[in-house]
């Protein structure tokens, strides 16, 4: 379980061969530098600072109300699956957290109710007692990672690519709760509340919906543990919904109320915000307006290099083990190839261990660069169903679901 945690040696192996930028994007990632620290996210007003909160290593901070923590980069680099004090954190109402008093009992319960033939009220020792428990090691991503790299520049959150993470999830199966309950017939909808509440009546309150029949979806949890501890305050405690392949918006955090509706949901968050534009790599020309939208749904094809920071050194002549993650919406990641001249020749890296097809996916690759000089290493994945990733960027007017190939300069020399 605690695989994570033994790095030194990957560390000390990486030092061998990096420059000073990556030297210290590992530092931060082991949290030696201090939560007053700033740090300097690639695009213009990119200037963060790093902040500690509760059962968190400093992390690197969008925001303060509510408070939204990013991942450093080189975090990805110690292990497959991302440590709980360094998972990212995504609030939007501004009162959040909720308290500590209410997520513990016997405060604490969950009501699964509305369209059922039996209202259930369940402590989280309930819901471990009465369902047989289930796992996932899955990858939780906001819409928005990387929204800080779209050109033109979108409103929103101006994330770097920090805030996605891969963990293993435990809990029970929603689709056991919802049958308990006994789903009526013309259910069309299922809603997930959590705690948190919106500090002025103007703001609506953060629900999410997802149709009937993907509810039952055996692969969806109500989890209350993450790489084998409880939740994290910040990431959901004391029970959170987990939909694997889907964006982060669907994983509802605090949850508390499950409602099951016999017509489609209207809410703020679902309608008009977390759409994009109905087209087959859901993108429009910048500057227009989508003329039809739909709900975001699942991930794109994404890859990235871990090992390297953007202006890392490395010596000529030398074998360099490059090392990364790939995922996808759950397919499963079939390829990962990997370019040193800006994408003119493209060679297979090899897949790590296969952690299912939710997961991070390790790529490694024996880099042998030629000569000397600046070198752009790319890195491309390709799912099971062939979906790939573009060269070039693809853009949306909320700067949702980024996938372009990443792009790293690296001197040889
Ligand atoms: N209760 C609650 N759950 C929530 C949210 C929220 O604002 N409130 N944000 C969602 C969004 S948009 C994302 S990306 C994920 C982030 O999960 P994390 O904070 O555990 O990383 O939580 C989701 N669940
Ligand atoms: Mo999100």
């Amino acid at each position: 379980m605690n695989r994570f945690r033994s790095n030194a040696v990957a560390r000390v192996d990486r030092r061998r061969f990096i420059g000073t930028a990556a030297v210290a994007a590992a530092s931060i990632a082991a949290g030696r530098l201090a939560a007053t620290d700033t740090l300097e996210l690639p695009f213009e007003n990119g200037t963060r600072t790093l902040a500690k909160y509760p059962q968190k290593r400093p992390l690197i901070r969008l925001s303060a109300r509510p408070p939204q923590l990013e991942t450093p980069m080189a975090v990805f680099d110690e292990s497959l699956l991302t440590p709980n004090d360094a998972f990212f954190v995504r609030y939007h109402l501004a009162g959040s957290p909720p308290p500590r008093e209410v997520l513990v009992p016997p405060a604490f319960r969950l009501a699964v109710q509305g369209h059922v033939g039996t209202a259930l009220s369940l402590s989280v020792e309930e819901l471990k007692a009465r369902f047989p428990a289930a796992e996932v090691v899955a990858v939780n991503q906001c819409s928005g990672n990387g929204r800080g790299f779209f050109n033109p520049r979108v409103p929103g959150g101006q994330l770097g690519n920090g805030a996605m993470g891969c963990a293993r999830w435990s809990g029970v199966r929603l689709a056991d709760v919802l049958k308990a309950a006994g789903i009526k017939p013309g259910a069309r909808q299922v809603l997930f509340n959590g705690l948190d509440k919106p500090q002025l009546p103007s703001v609506p309150d953060f629900v999410k919906a997802l149709d009937a029949e993907q509810a039952l979806d055996p692969d969806l949890l109500l989890a209350f543990a993450m790489n084998g501890e409880p939740l994290p305050w910040l990431n959901g405690f004391p029970l959170r919904l987990v939909v694997p392949g889907h964006y982060g918006t669907y994983w509802v955090k605090h949850l508390h109320e499950i409602t099951v509706v016999d017509a489609e949901f209207k809410g703020y968050w679902m309608d008009p915000a977390y759409r994009i534009p109905d087209d087959p790599c859901a993108h429009i020309e910048p500057g227009t307006k989508p003329r039809h939208t739909i709900p975001i749904t699942r991930f794109n094809t994404r890859s990235f290099l871990t090992r390297l920071a953007d202006g890392a050194k490395v010596a000529a002549g030398t074998s360099v083990p490059l090392r990364g993650i790939a995922f996808d919406g759950g397919a499963g990641i079939r390829e990962v190839v990997v370019s040193d001249d800006g994408g003119k020749s493209w060679n297979a890296a090899s897949l790590g261990r296969d952690e299912g097809k939710f997961a991070f996916r390790e790529w490694t690759f024996e880099w042998k660069p030629v000569g000397s000089g600046e070198r752009e290493l790319m890195a491309r994945a390709t799912n099971r169903l062939g979906q790939s990733q573009p060269l070039d960027p693809l853009w949306n007017p909320a700067g949702y679901m980024r996938n372009v190939v990443e792009r790293v300069r690296v001197q040889v020399g």
